[in-house]
């Protein structure tokens, strides 16, 4: 399948498998160029990479499936269960060739102690991709949640002020992307900022710095990252709506101001007991004509409890809309799922009597979603 596709500002024909492969080889460079240690022209024996072979090898999996469409199939990794629990690791390695932590990249976790930064966990899962051949999504380096105590409580107190607000946010992002550089591909620089309503959301950072910090985050994340493809992300964005309408305009504009902003992320937090919006391509092609890549991340959908057959139909129908989407368009780079099993779910947690949102079930066994998925991704490649 060959596709137009713009790399590095120079229009060219090329499939979309070369390109992974450019941007694969791209990232060892850069590795190498900062004086880390070089990376093994392949990644090295590891235990995973024996359960790729174990479920399917290269032709079942959905990574074997995906390499030939172009577009990278990636999982949000819950690291408690990647150490404590095998078949999870293993299905980690077996069906993905890109990783993003659910958590452990986040402020929170990065900078627990004003000033004393903790990569261990983060590193661990870089790591763990160096050695599967997977590639890694940045998350995220500006929320509203998930940040550390000190620095909410400082700025609740009055203790921190807008100067030194925007001295700590610059910090924090020169540190972790650079800790990160060449080691993630891309990053969610702002998650979250715009509201349902369309309008720049209510949070600390716009009170206190104004609507420009968006522009100086996504600013100083290329300087700490020169090569990190820098997206915007959200929830609620899938379709054609006031809050994707929005970004297109912020985006648009920031573009215009020349802001290195490369992407557009859309979360993908579904439903089935909301149906699905059915202008997801028109979106992606929009953001796609600003010159942006876009990129599925977080994709799952849940269903009120009990599971039955048909909402496990409209499951496998959400999923299955928005990864066509990304195969339909041009310029969109991944379809991530946020956990693959609903054995570790966010959902359950935070949506009360909601769940069953992910491919596979909690015993690991797949769901007609997952066949839907493999189907998609079968008929697409080539
Ligand atoms: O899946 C994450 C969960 O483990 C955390 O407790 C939660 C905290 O808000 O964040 C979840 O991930 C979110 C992601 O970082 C941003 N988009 C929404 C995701 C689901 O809430």
């Amino acid at each position: 399948m060959f596709r137009k596709l713009f790399f590095e500002g120079i229009p060219m024909k090329v499939t979309r498998v070369v390109a992974g492969a450019a941007v694969a080889a791209a990232v060892l460079v850069s590795l190498n160029a900062q004086g880390a240690p070089a990376a093994p022209a392949k990644p090295a024996a590891a235990p995973e990479a024996a359960a790729i072979a174990a479920h399917g090898g290269d032709a079942s999996t959905l990574r074997a499936l995906a390499k030939r469409t172009g577009v990278r199939i990636g999982t949000a990794v819950d690291m408690a269960a990647l150490a404590d629990d095998t078949t999870y690791r293993e299905r980690v390695a077996a069906e993905f060739n890109s990783v993003t932590a659910e958590n452990v990249m986040k402020w929170q976790f990065l900078e627990p102690e004003r000033g004393v930064s903790d990569f261990a966990a983060a590193d661990e899962l870089v790591d763990f991709a160096r050695r599967n051949g997977q590639q890694v999504r940045g998350h995220t380096l500006l929320w509203h949640n998930q940040n550390p105590a000190w620095l909410t409580s400082g700025v609740n107190s009055g203790e921190i002020d807008a100067a030194e607000l925007r001295q700590i946010l610059r910090q924090h992002i020169y540190t972790v992307a650079g800790h990160f550089r060449g080691k993630v591909y891309g990053w969610d620089v702002v998650n979250e900022v715009i509201d349902d309503n369309g309008n720049l959301r209510d949070t600390f950072w716009l009170r206190m710095l104004g609507p420009g910090y968006i522009a100086d985050a996504f600013r100083w994340a290329h300087q700490a990252d020169p090569k990190a493809k820098l997206y915007l992300n959200d929830y609620n964005v899938e379709g054609i709506n006031a809050k994707s309408t929005k970004y297109f305009e912020l985006a648009k504009q920031l573009r215009k101001d020349g802001v290195p902003v490369h992407g557009f992320g859309m979360q993908g937090h579904l439903g089935v007991q909301y149906g699905f919006d059915g202008t997801a391509l028109d979106n992606v092609l929009r953001f796609e004509k600003l010159g942006l890549e876009t990129a599925f991340t977080e994709v799952d959908v849940r269903m009120i409890l009990p599971v039955d057959n048909p909402k496990l139909q409209a499951q496998a129908a959400g999923y299955t809309l928005l990864l066509q989407a990304c195969l339909l368009a041009k310029r969109c780079v991944s379809f991530t799922v946020w956990g693959f099993t609903d054995k570790y779910s966010w959902v359950p947690g935070f949506f009360s009597g909601q769940g069953a949102a992910n491919l596979l079930d909690e015993n690991f066994a797949p769901k007609p979603a997952y066949q839907a998925v493999s189907n998609s991704l079968t008929l697409a490649g080539r």
